[in-house]
């Protein structure tokens, strides 16, 4: 994230005439297709045994494709795309160098610790959690380095696993942490993060309706480049908040400290909602380039989200809880 990228998003800012057009086109378009279809989500109920491995189905050279289509009408972010362009410090600080890396990265078996200010604290394996109930649900995800994709995610409500820990009245935020193994994380044994990656969500966040815990995406388990064998989404804020490879979850009265808000507190806040208004000190955030698309698109407040989440923030004031 901060390691190269600057360049990038400068140039980018540049846009032609034209497409300021053509932008402005798609926002109108955008508002009569409207109010009442920005409400619905994507909700498919999948059976997906437990311990599954589907078979990739399509081409090796374009993957599997999803006929899913977002409210808005877009439509995914190609296979090859979503496993080759990722952010995974662990393995690799290049985009294009993750999946190679991580490719031998074993992900079974694997337990999630679930702990902290609850009634039953427990140890779920892969198999448990699976057996919550997987959904299919296709989000917008806004890395805060102003690209973005289309996500065709599998995965888990993480309000049903919170449920099954039953947590205590002072339970007020939710902490998640990142698997720490530097034999299978090779960039762990270097200092380019503060290992293991943690993130955090307040408890209404954690337990909000789209806040899902991936287990796979384009009908299929997770590739580690992409977090397996489980990974947060939170789609309405910034990717780094959806921490993935995750071992440990835990409840508590005090707010998480973070990877990337200890690292550059100034830069990276724990809310991190995806907001256009508020810079980053070091760029706009107030256009994206979608991967696999030419023309930048304007940035939505809370991605896109703002009719679902909204709520969760009123009365604070977005730019001091950045
Ligand atoms: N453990 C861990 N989780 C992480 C990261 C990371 O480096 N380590 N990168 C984050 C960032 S910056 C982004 S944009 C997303 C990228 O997810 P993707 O590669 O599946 O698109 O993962 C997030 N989760
Ligand atoms: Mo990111």
């Amino acid at each position: 994230m901060l390691i190269k990228k600057t360049d990038d998003i400068a140039s980018s800012e540049i846009t032609p005439e034209r497409d300021y057009l053509n932008r402005r086109n798609f926002i109108r378009g955008g508002l009569l297709a409207g109010t009442a279809a920005a409400t619905t989500l994507l909700y498919r109920r999948l059976a997906v045994p437990a311990g599954s491995s589907r078979p990739v189905t399509g081409s090796s050279s374009t993957g599997p494709t999803s006929n899913l289509t977002s409210d808005q009408g877009e439509s995914s972010t190609s296979f090859e795309d979503i496993t080759n362009y990722n952010n995974f410090y662990e393995f690799s600080t290049s985009k294009e160098g993750v999946a190679a890396r991580a490719s031998n990265f074993v992900t079974r078996p694997w337990t999630v610790e679930v702990t902290g200010l609850v009634k039953r604290p427990r140890v779920f394996d892969l198999e448990e959690l699976l057996r919550l109930g997987v959904e299919e649900r296709l989000y917008r995800f806004r890395c805060v380095e102003a690209w973005s994709m289309v996500i065709p995610w599998l995965g888990i409500p993480l309000a049903r696993l919170i449920d099954q820990v039953e947590p205590l009245g002072n339970a007020s935020f939710v902490a998640f942490q990142t698997l720490f193994d530097p034999q299978r994380m090779p960039n762990q044994r270097t200092s380019v993060l503060d290992w293991p990656y943690v993130e955090g969500l307040r408890l209404d966040e954690a337990r909000h309706p789209l806040t899902l815990l991936s287990t796979g995406l384009y009908g299929q388990p997770l590739l580690p480049q992409n977090g397996a064998p489980i990974r947060l989404v939170v789609p309405w804020k910034y990717g780094f908040k959806s921490i993935k490879s995750i071992v440990r979850i835990e409840l508590t009265d005090r707010q998480p400290k973070t990877t990337w808000g200890d690292y550059a507190p100034d830069e990276y806040g724990f809310y991190s909602n995806v907001n256009p208004d508020v810079a980053h000190p070091r760029w706009s955030q107030a256009r994206e380039r979608r991967i696999g698309e030419w023309v930048m698109r304007d940035t939505l407040p809370f991605n896109g989200y703002a009719e679902q989440v909204a709520s969760l923030y009123q009365g604070m004031d977005l730019r001091r809880y950045y």
